[in-house]
C-alpha cells in the first residue's frame, strides 16, 4: 500500500541538474539515503533540464536512457532525487515497468524501517498516510471530473478509491488522537521537570552529523550511533549531573535534512516538540561536511518551523578529529560560550561544553531526582 521498493533491493538513482549549486552534495546524500536504507545503486541516471517535464518528469529522451538502464542493472527501482507529482509517478511507472520511489518516499521508508517505540510508528505511519492521501486525492481529480464531479459520490457509484480514501481519513483522525494524547504526557514529564528546576537540553543537527555519538559520551550510554541517514528514530532522554550547572535532562533525537518532507515535520510533531521546549540545544554540526554551512542553515530552517527558533543554542562543531582541528571554545560579544569544537567520537573538547553549560545555568537548583522520572 505504501511507497516501499519491492523485489531485489538493487537500485538507479535518478538525479536532474536545474542549475541548483548543491547538485554535487545532494547526489551524494542520495547515495547515502539509498544504502541507509539497504539498497544497492547499480547505476546513477544523470540530466540537465531548464525544468522538469509535466508528464515524466524527465525528458522522453532521458527516460529510454532509464529504462535501458534498468533493464541492463536487473534493477526494479527507480529512485529519484527530487518530489514527484503523483501523475508522473503513475506515469513512470507504466513506462518503465518498475517500482519508482521519490525522495519523500525513500525518506518515509527509512523511516518506517527505524521506528522502534509505540509514538515512533504512529508518526511514520501519520507520515506515510498523509504522503498517501494527498497523492490519492490529487491523482484522483481526473477521474471525479470524468464521473461528473461532485454528486456521483455514495450508492453504486462509490469506488474503491473512495472507500479507501475514507479509510485513509479515519485512520489518520485515529493516529492523531492518540499522538495527541501522547504528546500531553510528555508535556506533564516536562512542566514536572521544570518545576522541579532541571534544565532540560535537546541535541539537534543534520542527520549524521553525530549527535548520538555524543549523547553517548555525555551520558555514558549506548544508544544505536552508525554512519547512516536517520540511524536515530526515536527520542531517548536521560538524566545526567554536571557540576557547577547540577541535574540537566538531555534528549538525542531525529536528525534534520535539507528538504525534510513537510508530512514528516507534521506527524514528527510530538518528537520534534522536545526540542521546541527545550530550555537550551546543543546544535550538532558535522565540521569536517564540505556542506556544512548549508546544514547549519538548514537546520535552522526546520527549528524556526518548529517554533524553535528562539530557543538558545550552543554551536557544537563536532568531528574536529577528521577536519584535523584542535578543541576550542568561542565566545559571542556579551562573553557567552557560543560555539565549541570538538570530537564526539575521541571525546575531545567536551569539557568545553560541560563549562558552556555551567556558565549558562549556574542558578540552578538541585532537586531531588525522584522527580526526574520519565
Ligand atoms: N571522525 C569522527 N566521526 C564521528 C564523530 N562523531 C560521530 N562520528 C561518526 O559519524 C557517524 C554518525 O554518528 P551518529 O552519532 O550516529 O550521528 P547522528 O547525528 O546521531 O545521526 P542520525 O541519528 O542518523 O541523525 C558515525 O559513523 C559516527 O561514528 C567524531 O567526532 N569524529
Ligand atoms: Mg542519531
Amino acid at each position: 500500500m505504501f511507497d516501499r521498493p519491492v523485489g531485489n533491493d538493487a537500485a538507479v538513482l535518478v538525479c536532474l541538474d536545474f542549475g541548483d549549486p548543491e547538485y554535487v552534495d545532494s547526489l551524494q546524500e542520495l547515495h547515502h539515503l539509498a544504502s541507509s536504507a539497504g539498497l544497492k545503486v547499480t547505476a546513477v541516471v544523470e540530466g540537465r533540464r531548464p525544468k522538469p517535464d509535466a508528464a515524466l518528469f524527465v525528458g522522453s529522451g532521458k527516460a529510454e536512457e532509464l529504462r535501458a538502464s534498468l533493464l541492463g542493472n536487473a534493477s526494479k527501482l527507480a529512485i529519484f532525487n527530487h518530489d514527484l507529482s503523483p501523475s508522473q509517478q503513475r506515469n513512470l511507472e507504466k513506462l518503465l515497468e518498475c517500482r519508482v520511489l521519490d525522495r519523500t518516499g525513500l525518506i518515509l521508508y527509512i523511516f518506517a524501517q527505524r521506528a522502534k517505540s509505540h509514538e515512533g510508528k504512529l508518526q511514520v505511519e501519520l507520515a506515510q498516510l498523509e504522503h498517501l492521501s494527498t497523492r490519492l486525492i490529487r491523482g484522483w481529480t481526473h477521474l471525479e471530473r470524468q464521473k461528473g464531479g461532485i454528486g456521483v459520490r455514495g450508492g453504486p457509484g462509490e469506488t474503491q478509491l473512495e472507500l479507501d480514501r475514507r479509510q485513509i481519513r479515519e485512520r489518520v483522525k485515529l493516529l492523531k488522537e492518540k499522538l495527541q494524547k501522547l504528546k500531553a504526557q510528555r508535556g506533564q514529564q516536562r512542566s514536572f521537570r521544570r518545576r522541579s528546576g532541571v534544565l532540560s537540553v535537546s541535541l539537534v543537527g543534520y542527520t549524521n552529523a553525530g549527535k548520538s555519538t555524543l549523547f553517548n559520551r555525555l551520558t555514558q550510554s549506548g544508544v544505536y550511533a552508525a554512519n547512516q541517514l536517520f540511524a536515530t528514530l526515536d527520542t531517548t532522554s536521560r538524566k545526567l549531573y554536571i557540576p557547577d550547572c547540577g541535574q540537566i535532562v538531555l534528549s538525542d533525537t531525529v536528525g534534520f535534512i535539507r528538504n525534510l518532507p513537510h508530512t514528516l515535520v507534521e506527524s514528527f510533531g510530538a518528537t520534534l516538540e522536545e526540542a521546541a521546549q527545550a530550555d537550551l540545544l546543543l546544535h550538532i554540526v558535522d565540521v569536517a561536511s564540505e556542506a556544512r554551512e548549508q546544514q547549519i542553515i538548514e537546520v535552522n530552517r526546520v527549528l524556526k518551523e518548529i517554533g524553535a527558533q528562539d530557543v538558545p543554542q550552543l554551536l557544537v562543531l563536532n568531528k574536529i578529529d577528521s577536519a584535523g582541528m584542535e578543541p576550542g571554545l568561542e565566545r559571542d560579544e556579551y562573553g557567552k560560550i557560543s560555539k565549541v569544537w570538538v570530537s564526539a567520537q575521541y571525546g575531545s573538547g567536551l569539557d568545553f561544553i560541560r563549562q558552556a553549560l555551567a556558565e549558562r545555568h549556574q542558578k540552578i537548583e538541585l532537586n531531588s531526582p525522584e522527580l526526574l522520572a520519565g
